[in-house]
């Protein structure tokens, strides 16, 4: 492991040493990101027991972990953005100041690598050699945390030329502390480009380049850079005669990007072929040609592992074969793993997420439901051949969405672009186990981006609108729902590989190829429209699926008016003007 400093980089390196006295490490090492630093690691992660070996005829490479009980998603009532005027965080985030935060978490964070090493960690979020990528340098104490960023950012020897002797990069400082969720915060500091993020272990919440960075950090720079930085997933649609169309879609946290970015077409769609470019995270920018590109920020999959298999998600469980981590799932007698809705027979017995035995007979779940595989994007037998393209791919449809049991039909266009960001705007979504707090609960989500915005949501609005302007052949934008629900629970629609059924509705939208009815909320699809040969679904589900009841809208436009309140004067004008057209159309 490398001793003496990697770069010579004065800003880095001043940063460093005043960290290392602040929390008084053992050790400092540099990462380079080689094989030989990865083999160091892992073994001794495995002496310590923070990793165990996972079978490697059967899963070559790869690694299981388990992080405290307490600490298996992301906590966002103790997120902060930490701007120096509360208002400019907005109010659907928590804020702190910046001084209070730096004292706050300075006295947790000091002294508390003692005894432990200190590694520095440059990362690229982007696509090497691009304008448009942001470099971070994490300072963590935590192996995990490294063997993570390995997979999921571009990092090691090639971040640390990217940064060069002066560039510019974002100080994401880390440390597990001692996992007491009393003196656990994750602190974002858009000012001064800054994470300070202490007393976890959990992805979200430690592996900086992702959510605090390539979102929270990002989405302050591109509202103020003229860009997007969103929590969406990319596809590629290529239809029988070789077309792509690409879609960007955003669903809050465990909503189904990942297994849409990834779907296989279903066999009433022959010749139809899906490309995976995303599925957590799209930056965009407008291209000379008045069009938007979208590129994945990310290298790796930090994916939901229930409900993955090779029925719902071929292409995932390909994917996480070999040369990945597998974090808080079952762990059975042969050193393989299991999680609930894996396929074939539920194993007799195991070691489950919280390090007890388990057995099939057991009450509770072997794997905790937000368990994760973190795997390399490269291996994912649908990866698109212009996921590193540093141009991106042009994107002509925006995708919203959530779970909803009732209210939002299967899918619906919205009638213009303010209209569109209306609809996003208007977003909300049953919590899943993405994040602490009660699950099941509908709450408001905007753009799947209500835990992730950087700054003042109103602003946020504001950003989308101006954006519209700029694009002169801007994505039309839609809302979909896979999980309307009848009276017995049961999901109305089959999803997955099926949900591209609606893509290509979509799509022929985008390319004027197929009409539609116009209805209060937006153009919905004429029955027949959506093909449903081949599924087990009566023209009186779909129609139900499509139906829009009117007094279930107007009930929602109350909540609806509650929530936009709260931005006072800063939610946009356009947003008050959509909301009174819609309760007009719907009187
Ligand atoms: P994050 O990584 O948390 O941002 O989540 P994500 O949006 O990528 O969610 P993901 O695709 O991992 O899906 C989460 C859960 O929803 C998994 O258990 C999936 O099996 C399930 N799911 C995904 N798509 C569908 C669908 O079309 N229908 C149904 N019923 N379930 C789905
Ligand atoms: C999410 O919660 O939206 C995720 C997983 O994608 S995490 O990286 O933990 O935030
Ligand atoms: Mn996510």
């Amino acid at each position: 492991m490398q001793r003496e400093p990697l770069t010579r980089h004065k800003g880095v390196l001043e940063w460093v040493d005043e960290i290392a006295r602040l929390t008084t490490p053992d050790k400092i090492l540099w990462i380079d990101g080689s094989e030989k630093e990865k083999d160091e690691l892992t073994r001794e992660a495995f002496g310590t027991g923070e990793l165990i070996e996972l079978n490697q005829e059967k899963l070559p490479g790869c690694v299981y972990h388990r992080t405290a009980v307490n600490d298996v998603a992301r906590t966002e009532n103790l997120t902060f953005i930490c701007t120096s005027k509360k208002d400019d965080a907005g109010p659907t985030s928590n804020w702190m100041s910046p001084t209070d935060a730096y004292e706050k978490l300075g006295a947790i964070f000091s002294g508390s690598m003692k005894g432990r090493k200190m590694y520095v960690l440059p990362f690229i979020m982007g696509i090497p050699g691009s304008p448009f990528n942001k470099v971070g340098v994490e300072i963590t104490d935590s192996i995990y945390v490294v063997l993570n960023m390995r997979i999921m950012t571009r990092m090691g020897e090639l971040a640390w030329r990217e940064l060069g002797d002066n560039g510019e990069f974002t100080r994401c400082l880390h440390g597990k502390a001692d996992l007491n969720l009393d003196r656990r915060f994750i602190c974002h500091f858009p000012e001064d480009n800054a994470i300070w993020s202490v007393g976890s272990g959990y992805g979200g919440n430690v592996l900086l380049g992702k959510k605090c960075l390539a979102l929270r950090i990002a989405s302050y720079l591109a509202h103020n850079e003229g860009w997007f930085a969103e929590h969406m997933m990319i596809v590629g649609v290529e239809n029988p005669e070789g077309e792509v169309a690409y879609i960007a879609g955003a669903f809050p946290s465990a909503c189904g990007k990942t297994n849409l970015a990834m779907l296989i077409p279903p066999g009433s769609m022959p010749g139809y072929k899906v490309w995976t470019v995303g599925d957590d995270i799209a930056w965009m920018r407008v291209g000379d040609d008045g069009r938007l590109y979208a590129i994945n920020p990310e290298y790796g999959f930090f994916g939901v592992a229930p409900g993955t298999n090779y029925k719902t998600n071929p292409n995932a469980m390909e994917t996480a074969k070999k040369n990945t981590i597998f974090t808080n799932v079952l762990l059975k007698k042969d050193g393989t793993v299991w999680w609930e809705g894996m396929d074939g027979p539920v194993p007799d017995e195991g070691i489950d997420w919280k390090g007890d035995p388990w057995t099939k007979e057991s009450t509770e779940p072997g794997a905790n439901p937000n368990s994760r595989f973190t795997a390399p994007a490269g291996q994912c037998p649908s990866i698109s051949k212009h996921w590193e393209d540093p141009k991106g791919v042009p994107i002509s449809a925006f995708l919203f969405g959530g779970r909803r049991a009732s209210l939002a039909p299967l899918v619906y266009e919205s009638l213009n672009w303010q209209h569109g960001v209306f609809v996003g705007a208007t977003m909300a979504s049953e919590r899943t186990a993405a994040q602490y707090g009660k699950l099941g609960e509908v709450r408001r989500d905007p753009m799947a981006m209500i835990p992730f915005c950087g700054y003042n949501m109103g602003d946020y609005f504001k950003h989308w609108l101006a954006m519209g302007k700029k694009l002169s052949s801007a994505p039309r934008i839609y809302n979909v729902n896979w999980f309307r629900q009848d009276e017995s629970g049961k999901f109305l629609w089959p999803g997955f590989g099926e949900n591209l059924r609606v893509l290509k509705w979509v799509i022929d939208r985008c390319f004027d190829r197929v009409d539609a009815q116009q209805t209060p909320i937006g153009y919905v699809p004429k029955p027949g429209d959506i093909n449903i040969e081949g599924l087990d679904i009566s023209a009186g589900t779909m129609q139900g699926l499509l139906g829009i009841d009117r007094g279930q809208w107007v009930e929602e436009l109350k909540g609806l008016r509650e929530f936009f309140e709260k931005f006072g004067d800063r939610l946009p004008k356009e947003l008050w003007d959509e909301y009174h057209a819609l309760e007009k159309r719907l009187a």
